[in-house]
């Protein structure tokens, strides 16, 4: 299997800088030597060009921060994803900011009839300008691709909506905005909470996620924000909630994955080198990435 990795340095979508820093971060941290020893065939496609603005990242258009940058971002994103899909080969995208999902997303989907996405994420990043908080639009790529949003959002790469609700699951959540919350309900999105992860226990969890999206989807994209595990272990991040999943469990959750062979693309997103202790964030995401990828210990 042919394995192509995109770097987004997108910083645009949050309020944080350095996050534009996490494609360099993680392949210090050694991504290609990692998956190499997994005898895939890698290649590096570089970096994404995103805009640099020189107004300070803080023009608003309807409440939307740098609407402008990011959507041109995440559509020259959705351009090459499209092609390394088109190819035969899996992309694997490296954050910037969670933002640049709408873009992956856009790029993947066309190739599939029923996408199913995997949100392992703090936060339910269903936001519209009108529900978010922040205006931040790295809170706001699920909704996206589910065409709820902005137009020059949701309608990257020309068609919308990218995805189905009914072929969404959510794992890790603890901080979800009251707009979010009414969006879960009236589209009867799956989430797994971090009360149901403490109460079943991840093997349950991701069990149930496998078999939920088995049955109804063609393609699995992960998209992992590293917000959804536990700052203390991955303390590199713009917006870290306390309580979150555990390196062990992420581990697990990656394993099941690789098992299942369901995933058909994936992105690692919201490492910020600046914020981080070492590259730890960094170095976790690259163990992630084996693991979800085909490592074993034995
Ligand atoms: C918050 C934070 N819900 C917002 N979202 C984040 O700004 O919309 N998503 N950090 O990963
Ligand atoms: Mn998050
Ligand atoms: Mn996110
Ligand atoms: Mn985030």
């Amino acid at each position: 299997q042919k394995i192509s990795i995109i770097g987004v340095p997108m910083d645009l979508g949050q309020n944080r800088r350095g996050v534009d820093m996490g494609p360099s971060a993680i392949r210090y941290a050694g991504i290609i030597d990692r998956l190499e020893q997994l005898k895939l065939d890698i290649e590096d496609l570089g970096d994404i060009k995103i805009a640099r603005p020189a107004h300070n990242n803080q023009e608003k258009v309807d409440n939307l921060r740098n609407l402008k940058e990011v959507s041109e971002g995440s559509s020259l994103l959705a351009e090459k994803v499209d092609q390394v899909v088109q190819s035969g080969a899996f992309p694997l995208v490296l954050g910037g900011d969670h933002s640049i999902a709408m873009g992956t997303l856009a790029g993947v989907a066309k190739h599939y009839e029923n996408l199913g996405v995997i949100w392992y994420d703090a936060h339910g990043d269903l936001n519209t300008g009108e529900s978010s908080p922040s205006g931040n639009i790295h809170g706001m790529p699920l909704a996206v691709s589910l065409g709820i949003g902005h137009e020059k959002l949701t309608n990257i790469l020309g068609y919308a909506p990218k995805i189905k609700p009914e072929n969404i699951v959510i794992i890790g959540a603890r901080s979800l905005d009251e707009g979010e919350r009414v969006l879960i309900k009236e589209k009867g999105i799956q989430v797994f909470t971090m009360h149901e992860v403490d109460k079943m226990g991840m093997p349950a969890v991701m069990e149930e996620s496998i078999n939920y999206l088995k049955g109804r989807t063609d393609g699995v994209h992960l998209s992992l924000d590293l917000d959804g595990l536990d700052p203390n272990e991955a303390p590199g991040v713009g917006t870290p909630v306390m309580g979150g999943l555990s390196y062990r469990e992420s581990h697990l959750a990656m394993e099941m994955l690789a098992q299942s062979k369901m995933i058909t693309s994936a992105e690692f997103v919201e490492v910020n080198p600046i914020l981080d202790e070492k590259n730890k964030t960094a170095n976790m995401a690259v163990g992630l990435m084996g693991s979800l990828l085909g490592e074993s210990l034995l």
